[in-house]
């Protein structure tokens, strides 16, 4: 293990992204290397690793001068390197030789491994066509060339099957695109200068912890902050006002905080006819949203609503900040569209500080569509199989079925809804399974082939970001243990051995990252992959924070407006107009009799996703899988603080402890995502009990609308085996 205490005596950089040198020996820091935390999180620090003589990371530290995430990182990510040399890191291509799921493996060497895999997907593309060939991939690297570059392009050029990459914000997406046409939006930064602030569906100092800062600064400057969110969570523990609303229902609440605000007379009527379609018909539709009817779908006080109600009509700037966990229900899209429109109702884009932050990854000028389908290279026809439904494409579909699956930067057997069917599904035998992972997760213990790749420290990437407006380079800082490769590396050895031989697919990493930079907007921001190399981090806009760059309209939707309604929607079927659609399993009185709870399952604070859910601090911090139960609820179950429980309902059941408290209301539970299935005594997680079913809009899962019944674990009371590692040591609370 590298010894992460080592005085980081460094060259104090600004510029030089690359090495900064000094005569050191063994154990001392003898350069420090600029580069980017890689995780799927919103805040995407800049980072900078110690290197001593030997050429091994001995220390981690954030990048001070970066403006949004200034220099602290997050408790996990502290722990980063742990990661990097934890003992289960994958050093060689593997070869499976037990049962699927088993995790029996024999070294190969990379010549082996290559070959095996091309055989699998030339023989699944000669038996059942190309479609029968599916690359699945999420965000286990953000970074932009190591994600979704290489890889789609060969599987495209292929003809595979399309992904649907939906797993975590296509609702949000959806919504975001229909109502401002691109996720764009108020500068996460600018928040600092809001009065009051809606934290909506996210817990920041979980997830989004750089976020806090700008937050803090908005309260010291006599800003009122609320969090809205069904759990009492650390988040809402330290705003002014905590919403506890019944999940799935923010649609509604936002819709009787818009009748608040016009009942006050407070709808900026002047900003809505000159910078929003649909106004008209919005108004009309609010009139059937008294408070009353709101706040009673809501489950929060009609005192509360209107309370907020009038601070809204009252305050400028008031700035929204959407987290995710709203947007996990069947009713998503139109939660997403509702929340936003309150801004425009509100004129808040007018000010510094007013306005929505979502997901404003469309801020980065960066040429991903035509980076992954190059004009010179042609592209095939495919369907699309949405990933949130991998269990159901492994399992169901037969036109063709799924033969050969090449799994890069996710972990689907453990963060997947429909646990079950996705496990069986990886076990089928007529399926060659290849995963590109950093460990043997959950997916790769099923996989025919485990081709070993590097991690963040070890590889060139580029990246955006969905909560800040900061481009950042990494550069690599040690070089890869044992023979792990890059993904673009194996993606070329891949190509070679199916005998493509377009210059396309053997494109450097270098190369991508010019092409992705090759557009107007980073033209007009000043990056190129020299500047972004030198500096290592550079704003994506051309305007500087403090700006309102919507104060006079100019979205990137059809009409320049915020489309409170809007035509594509109408195309798709769906409702036009700003509205609710109430969520699924919440609501469902007649499921409600089997499965009394409403099992909410949000982000972990020492996992991100499974990625850390195997390394030993992290999972002793994180504890054992533990599910929170309100009082009420563990009486009428006679469930015991600390006892074992199954959680279960009609698409399976998983294991874990209870813990007994009101963070939530009674008829709601919940618990943290992701430990590794395979680690837990049923071997599931609580994914062996969400959904497989798609939210209203863009084929989003709904993780959060999910029903279950807990009882006491009663079969030989069997204790469990992550009890033992729940406890932390003192010294690291
Ligand atoms: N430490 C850590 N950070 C992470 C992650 C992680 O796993 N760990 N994951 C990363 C990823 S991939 C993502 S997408 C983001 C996710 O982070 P968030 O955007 O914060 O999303 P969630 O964690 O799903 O849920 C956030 C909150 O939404 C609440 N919530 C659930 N249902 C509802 C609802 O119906 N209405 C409202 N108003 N609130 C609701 C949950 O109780 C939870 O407190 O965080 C990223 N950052
Ligand atoms: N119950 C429940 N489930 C959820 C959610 C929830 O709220 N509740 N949230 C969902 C959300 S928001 C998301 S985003 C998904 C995330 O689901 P996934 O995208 O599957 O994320 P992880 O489970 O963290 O798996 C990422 C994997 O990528 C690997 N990886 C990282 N970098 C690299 C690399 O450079 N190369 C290769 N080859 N591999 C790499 C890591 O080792 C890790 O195993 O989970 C979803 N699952
Ligand atoms: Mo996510």
């Amino acid at each position: 293990m590298a010894p992460a205490h080592l005085p980081a005596k460094v060259a104090r950089r600004h510029g030089s992204a690359g090495c900064r040198g000094g005569s050191a020996t063994v154990g001392q820091v003898s350069r420090s290397v600029a580069g980017a935390c890689p995780l799927d999180c919103p805040d995407t620090c800049a980072w900078h690793i110690e290197v001593d003589a030997l050429g091994r990371a001995v220390s981690l530290r954030g990048d001070r001068e970066h403006p949004f995430t200034r220099g602290a990182l997050c408790g996990k990510v502290n722990r980063y390197l742990d990661a990097l040399y934890a003992p289960d890191r994958l050093l060689h291509p593997l070869r499976r030789v037990g049962a699927k799921g088993a995790g029996q493996f024999e070294r190969i060497s990379w010549e082996e491994a290559i070959e095996l895999a091309a055989r699998g997907i030339q023989r699944a593309i000669d038996e059942d066509g190309p479609e029968s060939v599916l690359p699945y991939y999420y965000a286990g690297t953000m970074g932009q060339v190591q994600g979704w570059t290489l890889g789609p392009r060969l599987f495209a050029a292929l003809g595979a099957s399309k992904l649907g990459t939906t797993i975590c914000s296509a609702a949000s997406t959806a919504a975001l695109t229909a109502i401002h046409g691109a996720k764009v939006g108020l500068d996460p930064e600018d928040i600092a200068y809001a009065r009051l602030v809606l934290i909506w569906g996210g817990n920041l100092l979980y997830s989004n912890v750089h976020q806090w800062r700008f937050i803090l600064a908005a309260r010291e400057a006599g800003g009122h902050i609320v969090t809205i969110d069904p759990l009492r969570t650390a988040t809402a523990d330290h705003s002014d006002e905590h919403v506890k609303l019944r999940p799935g229902t923010d649609g509604a609440l936002a819709l009787g905080l818009m009748r608040a605000v016009l009942d006050a007379g407070a709808a900026d009527r002047d900003w809505l006819e000159r910078h929003a379609v649909g106004w008209p018909e919005l108004e009309a539709r609010l009139r059937e949203w008294p408070p009353a009817r709101a706040a009673e779908e809501c489950g929060v006080s009609l005192a509360q609503l209107e309370g907020l109600g009038q601070r809204l009509a009252a305050t400028r700037p008031a700035a929204i900040r959407m987290g995710l966990g709203l947007q996990r229900h069947g009713g998503a899209g139109a939660a997403v569209r509702a929340i936003s429109a309150i801004s425009a109702v509100t004129g808040d884009w007018r000010h510094v500080g007013g306005g929505v932050a979502g997901n404003v990854s469309d801020h980065f000028p960066v040429a991903t569509t035509e980076t992954v389908y190059p004009s010179d290279l042609p592209r095939r026809q495919a369907r699309t199989i949405n990933m949130s439904r991998l269990g159901e494409a492994l399992l169901t579909v037969d036109d063709p079925p799924v033969r050969a699956l090449v799994v890069f930067n996710a972990n689907p057997g453990a963060s997947n809804p429909a646990q079950r069917q996705v496990h069986e599904g990886l076990a089928r035998d007529d399926l060659c399974t290849v995963v590109l992972e950093h460990r043997l997760t959950d997916t790769a213990d099923f996989a025919d082939v485990v081709l070993p790749a590097t991690m963040q420290p070890e590889h060139i990437d580029l990246h955006t970001a969905y909560g800040h407006l900061y481009m950042t380079w990494n550069e690599p800082a040690v070089a890869p243990p044992g023979e792990c490769l890059p993904n673009t590396e194996i993606f070329r050895r891949l190509a070679r051995a199916l005998g493509l031989d377009h210059p396309r697919f053997f494109d450097s990493d270098l190369d991508i990252a010019r092409q992705l930079l090759d557009t107007d907007g980073c033209r007009a921001a000043g990056i190129t992959l020299e500047t972004l190399r030198e500096r290592g981090w550079q704003r994506t806009v051309d305007y500087p924070a403090g700006t309102a760059p919507f104060a006079d309209g100019g979205f990137p939707s059809p009409s320049g407006k915020v489309e409170l309604r809007s035509d594509g929607l109408a195309s798709l079927g769906l409702d036009p107009l700003v509205g609710y659609v109430p969520p699924y399993e919440v609501v469902d009185s007649e499921l409600a009799e089997r499965y009394p709870l409403v099992l909410l399952c949000p982000a972990s604070r020492f996992f991100l996703n499974s990625t850390f859910a195997s390394t030993p601090w992290h999972l002793r911090k994180a504890g054992p899988l533990t599910v929170h139960v309100h009082p009420d609820d563990a009486a009428v179950r006679s469930l015991e603080e600390g006892e074992a429980i199954v959680v279960r309902n009609d698409r399976g059941s998983f294991e874990a402890v209870v813990t007994v408290d009101d963070a939530a209301a009674p008829g709601v539970a919940f618990l943290y995502k992701s430990h590794w299935a395979k680690l837990l005594p049923g071997g599931f997680n609580a994914n062996a009990t969400t959904p497989q079913r798609d939210a209203d809009m863009g084929g989003s899962p709904t993780f959060h609308d999910n029903r279950v019944e807990i009882e006491p674990l009663r079969v030989g009371r069997r204790a469990h085996g992550l009890a033992a590692v729940g406890a932390a040591a003192p010294d690291e609370v």
